[in-house]
C-alpha cells in the first residue's frame, strides 16, 4: 500500500484551539503526521510518496468557490486587521437562529459565517497545508483508480468536518469527499465508510441529496459528543439521497464487542450498496483515553478493523483523520492498515 504524504502539513501549525472557556494547547498537532509516517515506514507497509497536484478543479466540485477563496486569503486579511504580532485567527460571532447574512466582506464576518467552531485555528500557513492534504487524498485515489488495491492518503489537516463552504473540526477542505468525488467523476460506485470517534457531517452534508455516494458512519452519539447537530441515526439522506446515509451513534466508553457489531451492520450495508470503491476516513481517536475520543477501543481492535474492512474486497483509500494520543496513534493507524494489507 502506497502513503501519500507532504512535509507541507507542517506548516499548518498552531499553539491552541479554543474549548471549556479558555484557550488550551492544541490536539492537532503536526507531530501527529510524523508519528504515523514513522509507523508506516517502521511497518515497511509500502513506499511513501509525495502528493502530486491537481489544480483546483477537483477541489472545486465539492466546495464553493467562495469559501475556498476565502480561506486561501484569510490568514494575510486578519493580520491586516489585527497586527503582525497575532498569531491564531478565530471566529468570535455566528450567524444563528434569526440572523440573515448579507454582507459577509469583513474577515471577522467571514470566519464566523464559514467557521462552526472555536477549535479550528487558521494560521499563515493552513491554507498550504490544507490544499496537499487535498493533493495527497487526490494522489491516494488515483492509485486506486489506476488500479492498486489500496492507498493511504495520510492528510493533515483532516477532512471529515469540512461541507461545501464550512470548515471545523480541525478540517478545511473535505480531502475524503473530493477524493469520494473525484473516483465518482470517473464513473465509479463510491461508498464512504467513515471510522473516526465524531460524526463526519461534512461528508454527511456534501453527498446527502445523492444516491450515486453512499455515506456511512460509526461514531460517538452526537447527544454527548462533538459535533453535536449533525450524525443523528434519523440522518437518512434528503431527495434522492434518501436512504443514502447511514449513521450508527455509539454510546460513550464503548468497547470493541458493540463497536465491532456496528462496523458488522455498516460494512453489510456498504455491501448491500454494491459499490465498486470505498473511501475509508480513518480516524483513530476511538482509542481508550483519547483527549478528544470517548470510546475505549485499544490494541487488537484496531487490527480486528483493518480485517473487517478488508472482507469487503473492494478497492479502497484511507484518509488520515482524527487521533490525538500520541503515545498509540502510530500503532493503531499502523495496525489498521497492515491487517487491512495482510488480510
Ligand atoms: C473540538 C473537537 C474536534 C474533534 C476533531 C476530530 N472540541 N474530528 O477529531 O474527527
Ligand atoms: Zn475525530
Amino acid at each position: 500500500m502506497k502513503t501519500v504524504y507532504s512535509p507541507l502539513h507542517l506548516a499548518h501549525a498552531h499553539a491552541h484551539e479554543f474549548e471549556g472557556g479558555q484557550l488550551i494547547p492544541a490536539k492537532d498537532v503536526p507531530a501527529r503526521a510524523e508519528l504515523v509516517l514513522n509507523a508506516v515506514r517502521g511497518r515497511g507497509l509500502g513506499p511513501v510518496v509525495e502528493p502530486l497536484h491537481f489544480g483546483m478543479e477537483p477541489i472545486l466540485r465539492v466546495h464553493a468557490a467562495e469559501f475556498v477563496h476565502m480561506l486561501e486569503q484569510a490568514w494575510p486579511r486578519w493580520v491586516a486587521k489585527y497586527g503582525y504580532g497575532v498569531r491564531e485567527a478565530f471566529p468570535s460571532a455566528w450567524p444563528a437562529r434569526g440572523m440573515t447574512p448579507k454582507h459577509i466582506e469583513d474577515i471577522e464576518a467571514q470566519l464566523g459565517y464559514y467557521g462552526f467552531d472555536t477549535a479550528t485555528p487558521i494560521v499563515a500557513g493552513t491554507w498550504t497545508a490544507a490544499r496537499q492534504a487535498a493533493d495527497a487524498a487526490l494522489t491516494a485515489a488515483q492509485f486506486v483508480l489506476r488500479g492498486e488495491r489500496s492507498a493511504f492518503a495520510l492528510c493533515r489537516p483532516p477532512g471529515h468536518h469540512a461541507a461545501a463552504e464550512l470548515y471545523g473540526g480541525y478540517c478545511f477542505l473535505n480531502n475524503a469527499a473530493i477524493a469520494a468525488q473525484s473516483m465518482a467523476d470517473r464513473g465509479h460506485r463510491v461508498a464512504i465508510l467513515d471510522v473516526d470517534m465524531h460524526h463526519g457531517n461534512g461528508t454527511q452534508a456534501i453527498f446527502y441529496g445523492r444516491a450515486d455516494v453512499l455515506t456511512v458512519s460509526i461514531h460517538g452519539d452526537p447527544a454527548a459528543f462533538y459535533p453535536h447537530f449533525s450524525g443523528f441515526a434519523d440522518e437518512t439522506g434528503a431527495g434522492a439521497g434518501e436512504g443514502f446515509n447511514f449513521n450508527l451513534p455509539l454510546p460513550g466508553g464503548t468497547l470493541w464487542p458493540v463497536y465491532g457489531e456496528a462496523l458488522a451492520v455498516a460494512i453489510e450495508r456498504v455491501r448491500a450498496f454494491a459499490p465498486d470503491m470505498l473511501v475509508v476516513p480513518l480516524g483513530v481517536d476511538t482509542y481508550a483515553g483519547d483527549p478528544a475520543g470517548g470510546f475505549r477501543l485499544e490494541g487488537s481492535d484496531f487490527t480486528r478493523l483493518g480485517a473487517m474492512l478488508a472482507r469487503l474486497d473492494l478497492p479502497t483509500l484511507f484518509t488520515m483523520e482524527g487521533g490525538y494520543r500520541l503515545d498509540t496513534l502510530g500503532a493503531a493507524v499502523g495496525d489498521v492498515l497492515a491487517a487491512f494489507e495482510g488480510a
